[in-house]
This record gives C-alpha cells, sequence and structure tokens, in this order.
C-alpha cells in the first residue's frame, strides 16, 4: 500500500508548503521533508506564479522528485507556459508568469542557467499525470475523465492542464469550464487542483484540493489511503473574486 499526501497548487507559497509538511507530520534531513513513516508527497502541478517564491519553489520540488528520487510531481498549466518560457517560445508574462520572470532575471546568468534546467528537467521525467494503483488514485491538474485515464494525447492533455472548457469565456474574463466530476463514475480517486475552492470539493470519487492558498485562503493536502484533508492558513491577502462559486453546465 502507497500512502500519499496529494498538496494543492502551491503556486510560489514556499512558507506555506512548508507549515503544511509540518502539519502532515514530515522531520526535516537535510532542508527536505521525509516522513517517518515513509509517505511520498504528490504535487498536484501549478508549483509556480503569482506568490512570493516560485523560484525557491522550483528548487524546493526539484531536490525532493528528482534528487532525493521521496515525491512526485505533474505538471499544471502554469508549470506548462513556464516551460515554453523557459524554452525560449513567445508567452505572455500574465497570470502570474510575470512575478516568476522577474525572480528569475533577478538571479545571476549561472543561477538562471541552473534553475533553467532543473525546471526543464522536472517537467520533462514526470508524466502528465500520475495513475498510482497502490494507492488506488490518479493525480492529475485539472481533473480527467474515467475514459481517458491511461490515455496520452492532445485533447486529454488540453483537459489534465486546464480542465473541461469549452472555448468561450464568462462575461467576468473567466473559461466557461464544464463540471466533468459531475460525471465521474470511476472506482479510483481522482485528485486535482487548477481551480481555487474556499473549502476542498468531494464530488463523486474526485476531490479539488486547490484551496487558493495565494488568493489567501489555505493550502490543502488530500492523504490516501486515509481520505483525509491537512490544511494549513495562507500569509497572503484574501482576493474573495478569485472564489466565486462554480459556474456549471454539467
Ligand atoms: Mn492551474
Amino acid at each position: 500500500m502507497l500512502k500519499i499526501d496529494v498538496i494543492g497548487d502551491v503556486h510560489g507559497c514556499l512558507q506555506e508548503l512548508k507549515e503544511l509538511f509540518n502539519k502532515l507530520g514530515y522531520e526535516w534531513k537535510n532542508g527536505l521533508p521525509v516522513h517517518p513513516q515513509e509517505r511520498t508527497p504528490v504535487f498536484v502541478g501549478d508549483i509556480t506564479d503569482r506568490g512570493p517564491s516560485s523560484i525557491e519553489t522550483i528548487q524546493f520540488v526539484y531536490n525532493m522528485v528528482i534528487v532525493q528520487k521521496q515525491a512526485l510531481y505533474v505538471p499544471g498549466n502554469h508549470c506548462n507556459k513556464l516551460y515554453r518560457f523557459f524554452k525560449g517560445n513567445p508567452v505572455q508574462e500574465t497570470h502570474g508568469l510575470e512575478t516568476t520572470a522577474a525572480e528569475y532575471r533577478s538571479l545571476s546568468a549561472r543561477e538562471q542557467k541552473k534553475i533553467k534546467h532543473h525546471f526543464l528537467e522536472l517537467v520533462d521525467t514526470s508524466p502528465l499525470y500520475w495513475e498510482l494503483p497502490e494507492a488506488n488514485a490518479v493525480i492529475a491538474h485539472a481533473g480527467i475523465r474515467h475514459e481517458d485515464i491511461g490515455l496520452n494525447n492532445k485533447r486529454v492533455k488540453t483537459f489534465v492542464l486546464y480542465g473541461d472548457i469549452t472555448g468561450a469565456k464568462l462575461p467576468d474574463g473567466r473559461p466557461e469550464r464544464r463540471d466533468w466530476a459531475q460525471h465521474y463514475r470511476g472506482e479510483q480517486w481522482v485528485v486535482y487542483g487548477h481551480t481555487p475552492v474556499l473549502e476542498p470539493r468531494f464530488v463523486n470519487q474526485t476531490v479539488n484540493i486547490d484551496t487558493g492558498c495565494v488568493f489567501g485562503n489555505k493550502m490543502s493536502a488530500f492523504r490516501l489511503p486515509e481520505e483525509e484533508i491537512v490544511s494549513v492558513p495562507s500569509s497572503m491577502t484574501f482576493v474573495e473574486e478569485k472564489f466565486n462559486t462554480f459556474s456549471s453546465l454539467s
């Protein structure tokens, strides 16, 4: 039995991430969290952008996942955009990428090279989503349809990174989304983030654990097999409009 602690969107909130590991019972060895009962942290993606410490968060997650090999990671849409930025592709420095880009540019050329290569390696060596049968779970940034589990094509990639978007925009500019979780009939857990919610949102065998730390609410983890939520409060300013109720088309 694999024991996992799935961590919601960090968005550069490294302080809260460390507090969350403390609350989850991790101990610190060489600056990295290790659980005495051999638990595996799984990052649900969007580790950077908007928060105060995106670059340090990249290094921290890299050390856990790549160097120490005691944690897992899947990319989110913000990770995908930062990946393209580091590859030198033209991307708009908006929606939080501007904070990560500013942190990056303040580094020395040597540090820039190191962090870029670490982030590219982290994304290149991680799957689009993790199927963890030993934990009876699938970890995907914005979720995944039951019938798509095991598939890996362009359509599934868009869904996993951005959710079930229709392509239309709501009057306030946010993308219109369908509520895929309402239709989920799988027996394994789908643990995801991406859309900030005030409380973890359980629907069928799915849970959204992006409790909007970077928008001042809290950072949450979902533990399996315990099916338990552990959260720590955010130190950021609360931005109420980011938690508008789900605009569901079903
Ligand atoms: Mn996201």
